[in-house]
């Protein structure tokens, strides 16, 4: 296609995406207000390429989940390949196919310890969806039917069905539709820079922590079934807790026979340097949701891992389970999955984060502590936040709360990076497979892009 055509298709699908397209998470008005969508057509390994021809550095990895980059034939030929052999059947009845199987096995032997049962859906809130279920069904059997409150944090995100998104904290998705649903309760989250105060990281991070024993003794231990958190927060701005607070959270539950679920949609298949970042908290969870990186977002694909000591309950005093998905262990979706987790090990993408690119990413990222709007630099791994603030001594927030990132953000796509703002913070999240020289390109860009925001805020 030459220039004009290729442009000409670009304003043809703006304006069919108007016309017909309701997008997630948008503001439909103000997206046509600004001309429309941009519309991605090709990518390759940490590059996406529009309908302009334009070649964008992705450092989110799509929304977290493009762990083993951008176009990977051999995924491509086993969905192909599962797709002729047997494209769909279920696992209701008395069936099953050798893809979920296969890869129920092997997620057992990569999850933490006891963790060794998995009930497949079709995305992290369908999983936590299903958790929740599983939860209550858990105490129904245990004789303890009042147990049924769940605690979460504010600003957590859990998914945005109207059950996920009760168990998640964002105010903004709340005020959508009144959630949270009855039974579902917020605990202060372990965001240190924001909420310490005078505290030591450490002090704070106890305190956060014992914010949990509070409310379960506000509510009686008798009524609240269990708590969940994501071992670091992504979409609430990459919020990594305190050394202290998941030792404490772990004690609290135990304590109070309090189920823990945690939420590593985001954190699992090598995010942090570390196949779960449950294996580095040394988180011992009941549950744990998992999705993204299991297929790398090829395909639509997410699991409940379940515990032992949870599944042996539902599993032999249980009966019928009443729930699951058309699509609950979709084959091609499973082949997808397995044939994802083979990359990763085969190139030994967790390790080479971990040992690698993970150390590389954050040093380069500190050096933007000393911009004059760069707060605090946090993270682990390939994912990191960077924090925005007014004023670097006493981290005050912005006058105006994400203006900075809104600019920031604004600032990338036009240096065409791309990065996403949560509130004040900039977040990133690369695929795994980013070189050390990619993560040069996307340092210089990001930092030409603060460059530019302060510049706007000045102006201001
Ligand atoms: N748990 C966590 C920790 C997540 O981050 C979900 C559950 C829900 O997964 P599904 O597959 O239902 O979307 C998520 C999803 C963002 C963004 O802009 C983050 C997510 C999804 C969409 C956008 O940061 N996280």
């Amino acid at each position: 296609m030459n220039i004009s055509s290729t442009h000409n298709a670009t304003m043809a699908w703006r304006k069919a995406d108007l016309d017909h397209h309701l997008h997630p998470f948008t503001d439909q008005r103000g997206l046509a207000e600004t001309g429309g969508s941009r519309i991605i057509t090709k990518a390759q390994g940490v590059w996406l390429i529009d309908s302009e021809g334009e070649r964008i550095l992705d450092g989110m990895a799509g929304l977290w989940c493009v762990n083993v980059g951008y176009g990977r034939e051999d995924l491509a030929r086993t969905a192909y390949e599962q797709m002729v052999e047997l494209p769909y059947y279920n696992t209701f009845f008395k069936t099953a196919t050798p893809p979920p199987i296969e890869l129920s096995e092997k997620l057992a032997s990569l999850t933490p310890a006891g963790l060794n049962h998995t009930f497949f859906a079709n995305s992290g809130s369908e999983a936590n969806d299903s958790i929740v279920r599983m939860i209550r069904r858990y105490w129904n059997l245990k004789g303890q039917p009042e147990k049924k409150t769940i605690i979460s944090r504010t600003n957590a995100y859990h998914g945005s069905t109207a059950v996920s998104a009760s168990l998640g904290g964002m105010k903004y998705m709340h005020e959508v539709d009144d959630l949270p649903l009855p039974g579902f309760e917020h605990i202060q989250q372990p965001y240190w820079y924001r909420e310490g105060g005078d505290l030591s990281p450490e002090d704070f991070g106890l305190a956060a922590a014992r914010a949990l024993e509070e409310r379960i003794e506000e509510l009686g231990a008798h009524k609240v079934a269990a708590f969940i958190g994501e071992p670091i927060q992504g979409a609430g701005g990459v919020i990594v807790p305190p050394a202290t607070y998941w030792p404490e959270i772990q004690r609290i539950c135990r304590k109070h026979d309090v189920l823990l679920v945690a939420d590593e949609v985001i954190c699992g298949f090598g995010r942090t340097g570390h196949w779960f970042a449950s294996d580095y908290f040394e988180i011992d969870a009941d549950f744990m949701p998992v999705a993204k990186g299991l297929t790398s977002g090829y395909l639509p694909l997410s699991a409940a891992m379940v515990h032992d000591r949870v599944a042996e309950v539902l599993r032999e005093q249980g009966g019928e389970f009443a729930h699951g998905f058309t699509y609950s262990g979709h084959p091609v979706s499973c082949a997808v999955g397995l044939k994802n987790i083979q990359i990763i090990e085969q190139e030994g993408l967790v390790e080479k984060v971990r040992d690698e690119t993970g150390p590389y990413l954050q040093g380069r990222l500190a050096e933007l502590n000393d911009h004059p709007i760069v707060g605090e630099v946090r993270g682990m791994g390939l994912v990191a936040g960077i924090q925005l603030t007014a004023d670097k001594a006493t981290r005050a927030a912005f006058e105006k709360e994400g203006e900075a990132g809104g600019l920031c953000r604004d600032a990338c796509m036009k240096n065409n990076l791309v990065a996403r703002p949560v509130g004040d913070s900039m977040v990133l999240s690369p695929p795994l497979i980013i070189s050390k020289a990619e993560i040069d390109e996307l340092v210089k860009r990001l930092s030409a892009s603060l460059d530019d925001a302060a510049a706007a805020l000045a102006r201001k």
